[in-house]
């Protein structure tokens, strides 16, 4: 077995992170040679459940679970981590604007990111999946100076998996049929979930699908808005396949996943024409040991670089938002 490796994960003692810890502690998340330390960090609210949620990783004994801890010191849950999990947010209270629900979470985002910097293992990655997200990761990144903006991801792998799922039933095939899905911008419901390029059974989906129609009216709206209607059926939002995916983003970034496609939100550097230093989601291949690159030079036609545009300017409003919030 492999020497532990710590995982940090805020807001553990939340419905996502219920799912998620359980499933790092199985193995499932960094491969079953892989013992693994799990650092629960929460609000002082969050404290008793959490010691439930302990209780219950006790009870699970799981043989690759080497030491639990629990704290709602940032610097202490984030020292040494090879993986941050940033998972807690202020949800959106009533009678909240956008605008208050950016700041109250920027702030929550760059105490994260100060201590990340001064505590984390130099080589982290960190995945945030508390929304909003993608704004989320620029914060923590800035206020992180010392370490990459590449080391930060904001999740849209749900999105991604979403939308695979969703043609996968139209076509009638099993979900591993279906690759090269794109999730673009903003984990929003701006975000742009695109087939341009995507494949079933390794041919052309728009082709096997021959139904344009559907894709505009019916399948890009209900990608976007994928959560409220989770909402509405269940009384509370999705967890387990939000975990899900972030076990699905943070494995295949250890191990690697081939050459296939998966959409992640990360900093741009200026390709597709996106606005440098936002954290906008691309269709990314991640080659293991936490390295990754973003899949380049697609053609990208006039309704997509619309649709691209659109939730790009959603970011640089949030971005602008909380610019007070930046350092520099
Ligand atoms: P819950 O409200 O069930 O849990 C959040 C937990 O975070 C609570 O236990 C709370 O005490 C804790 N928390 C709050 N602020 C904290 C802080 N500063 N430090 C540490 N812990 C803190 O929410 P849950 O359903 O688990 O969702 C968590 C976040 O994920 C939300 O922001 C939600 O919007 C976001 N989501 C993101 C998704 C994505 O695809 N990126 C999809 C699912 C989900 O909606």
């Amino acid at each position: 077995l492999l020497p532990p490796l710590k995982v940090a994960v805020t807001g553990a003692a939340g419905q996502i992170g219920y799912a998620l810890v359980m499933r790092i502690a199985s193995g499932e998340m960094l491969g079953k040679d892989q013992l693994v330390e799990l650092s629960l960090i929460e609000t002082e609210a969050g404290m008793s459940p959490l010691r439930g949620v302990m209780m219950e990783l006790e009870d699970g004994a799981f043989p690759l679970l080497s030491k639990v801890t629990a704290t709602t010191d940032l610097q202490e849950g984030f020292g040494d981590a090879s993986f941050a999990m940033l998972v807690g947010a202020t949800p959106r209270g009533k009678g909240m604007e956008r605008s208050d629900l950016l700041s109250a979470n920027a702030k929550i985002f760059a105490d994260q990111g100060k201590a990340l910097n001064e505590t984390a293992a130099v080589n982290a990655k960190v995945l945030v999946v508390g929304n909003p997200a993608n704004t989320n990761a620029l914060v923590a990144s800035e206020n992180a100076p010392d370490m990459w903006p590449e080391q930060f991801i904001a999740m849209t792998r749900l999105d991604q998996s979403r939308a695979k799922a969703l043609v996968a039933e139209k076509a009638g095939v099993p979900v591993k049929d279906v690759d090269r899905v794109i999730i673009w911008g903003n984990h929003s419901a701006t975000q742009y979930p695109d087939l341009s390029h995507a494949r079933i059974g390794g041919k052309w989906a728009k082709s096997i699908l021959k139904d344009d129609k559907w894709i505009k009216e019916d399948f890009i709206p209900r990608v976007q808005k994928r959560g409220a209607e989770i909402i509405n059926a269940k009384g509370s939002s999705s967890a387990a396949s939000a975990a899900s995916a972030a076990i699905d983003a943070i494995r295949d970034l250890h191990q690697g996943s081939d050459e296939e496609w998966l959409s992640n939100a990360i900093v741009s550097d200026g390709s597709y024409g996106v606005t440098k230093g936002i954290w906008y989601s691309v269709p990314t291949v991640c080659n293991g040991d936490s390295h990754y690159r973003r899949v380049q030079r697609l053609p990208i036609d006039e309704f997509s670089a619309k649709m691209m545009t659109r939730t790009e300017m959603e970011l640089i409003e949030e971005r602008d938002s909380v610019r007070h919030l930046l350092p520099g």
